[in-house]
């Protein structure tokens, strides 16, 4: 399982899902299926993602940045 951007999502998933597998904001929450190990906060709000994965506060299922 290789997820080269450690968004939790694995390339193979990434690719099939349309978003980008270089990219750790760019990812479908609900395919996250190994340890999210980036350090992003892809929407600016101080806690990093992985941390808002586990805590279940990432509301939209596709990140967008804006
Ligand atoms: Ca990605
Ligand atoms: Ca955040």
């Amino acid at each position: 399982m290789v997820d080269c951007d450690e968004d939790g999502v694995t390339d193979a998933d990434e690719i099939a899902n349309g978003t980008d597998p270089n990219d750790a904001c760019s990812y479908n929450v609900a395919d996250v299926t190994v340890a999210v190990t980036s350090t992003v906060d892809c929407d600016g709000d101080g806690v990093i993602d992985a941390d808002e994965i586990a805590d279940g506060t990432i509301q939209t299922m596709l990140v967008v940045i804006t």
